[in-house]
């Protein structure tokens, strides 16, 4: 195989062909160049060279981890044993997991010493429609299970014109063995909220962590549009050509869950039966309540490769992304809902109406222009599911007003059983005007 196409000149459907074919052979893990695109075989296939030639945009590690959970799971049956908080966990955590990391900028010798340091969620990114994007993930195995030789992918869920090469779907494509990396290249032209996760074994590597949010900016962006309140905006959730999904602050939050057992099983070399599955944790951004409302981590020392916590935090150094949502009065808030649990979630937010304005990456529009935007307090998201809500902060606020955005099911809304609330749940808090610095990233909470 590798012979005949090392003679032969790929034209860009036969390189597509390609992707979705002769590559999907088993034996494509051993052919798989150390950095495929720099040599090999797949190299000769011009479309691929090109693509991968520039640098990546953002580099991914796909390795195992821990986490940091509150709460106890006691293992049944046993005496003083428990599935959460696990006890091979390192210092602060508590609970394992797989996932992945952004190391964009690390030394190839700091990439692989991040090892046993994945984060949760994935790694938050978004492209601009049109842009072309590179993203470059490495694979350096799973520390506390070297007998699982597993490969990982990035599976952008959702994208519409995805070559199979780059789709992450290891079945109809490649997969990336430990010790390997894989530049993806993805050129969008569907603005909107996506997710991506892992493909290869995906109940488990799905379930365990690998999981993240990426979105589309419109084209729209930057131009702006005087909308139906009178307000001048120039962000927007879509082309919508009349300013209603226009927004001042945008916020992700991906909705994962952790069924305790299954995770102490990753750990401790044990199968657990997934048909018993039941989560003992609903999460938000992979904290749960009152994490959820903690500051974002420090960031990536790209000296040292160390993930910084917020100082007040340690124990949050591998769940750095905050779901606090705070505004200004008058301000239209973007919330970008992510569903990758295993089940269907009603998410609620009593006080504050919130205008449905896309689902699944799609404006909700019709082609004849018929607006099927509508009004709630509660967004239903099934699994894989994706909504954008855009809610408008009250005008007359002389001292902060604070809301709660939380699971409509009260089950979801504990951390493994325990007392006072948990879970799924985060805070709004609508701010006085002057208070806030415009925001230049999504959930973040800049000051004035
Ligand atoms: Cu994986």
């Amino acid at each position: 195989m590798r012979k005949t196409i090392r003679t032969r000149k790929l034209n860009r459907r036969d390189f597509m062909k390609l992707g979705g074919g002769v590559l999907a052979g088993a034996a494509l893990t051993r052919l798989l160049p150390r950095t495929l695109g720099q040599s090999g075989m797949i190299a000769l296939a011009e479309d691929y060279s090109q693509v991968t030639a520039a640098p990546a945009d953002l580099s991914l590690v796909g390795t195992d981890g821990w986490i940091y959970l509150p709460g106890e799971v006691p293992i049944p049956g046993a005496v003083n044993q428990f599935y959460q908080p696990d006890d091979y966990a390192p210092g602060l955590l508590t609970t394992y997991m797989f996932g992945f990391r952004d190391v964009t900028g690390l030394s190839e010798e700091l990439v692989f010493a991040q090892k046993m340091k994945c984060q949760a969620t994935a790694p938050l990114f978004w492209v601009n429609e049109g842009q072309e994007y590179r993203v470059k993930l490495t694979n350096v195995g799973l520390q506390m299970r070297p007998d699982l030789i597993d490969e990982h992918t990035l599976h952008w869920h959702g994208f519409r014109n995805a070559w199979p090469i780059f789709d992450g779907e290891p079945h109809s494509s490649v997969r990336v063995p430990i010790g390997r990396s894989l530049t993806m290249y993805y050129q969008p032209f569907h603005p909107g909220t996506y997710m991506y996760h892992c493909h290869v074994e995906e109940t488990e590597h799905v379930h365990m962590g690998m999981t993240g949010s990426v979105f589309v900016r419109p084209a729209q962006d930057g131009t702006p549009i005087v909308a139906a309140n009178g307000k001048t905006y120039d962000r927007f959730a879509y082309n919508c050509g009349d300013g209603s999904t226009g927004f001042d602050r945008e916020f992700v939050l991906n909705l994962t869950d952790v069924w305790a057992e299954a995770h102490w099983a990753d750990s401790h070399v044990q199968l657990p039966d997934w048909t018993d599955f039941n989560a003992d944790y609903y999460l938000l951004n992979g904290r749960v309540y009152p994490d959820t409302v903690a500051p974002n981590g420090i960031g990536l020392d790209t000296n040292t490769g160390i993930l910084q916590p917020h100082p007040d935090h340690p124990e949050l150094q591998y769940q750095p992304l905050s779901s606090l949502i705070e505004c200004e009065a008058g301000d239209r808030v973007l919330l970008r809902l992510i569903n990758l649990t295993f089940g269907q979630h009603a998410m609620t937010l009593p006080g504050l109406k919130m205008r449905v304005v896309g689902k699944d990456a799609t404006l909700l529009r019709g082609n004849d222009g018929t607006d099927f935007a509508y009004d709630t307090h509660t967004i239903y998201l099934g699994t894989g599911a994706t909504v954008d809500a855009i809610f408008t902060a009250p005008e007359d606020v002389t001292e902060t007003q604070t809301y709660l955005f939380y699971n409509r099911n009260f089950d979801r809304l504990s951390n493994a059983g325990g007392q006072g609330y948990g879970g799924q749940m985060t805070e709004i808090r609508v701010h006085p005007a002057g208070t806030l610095a415009p925001q230049t990233e999504p959930n973040t909470n800049p000051r004035l």
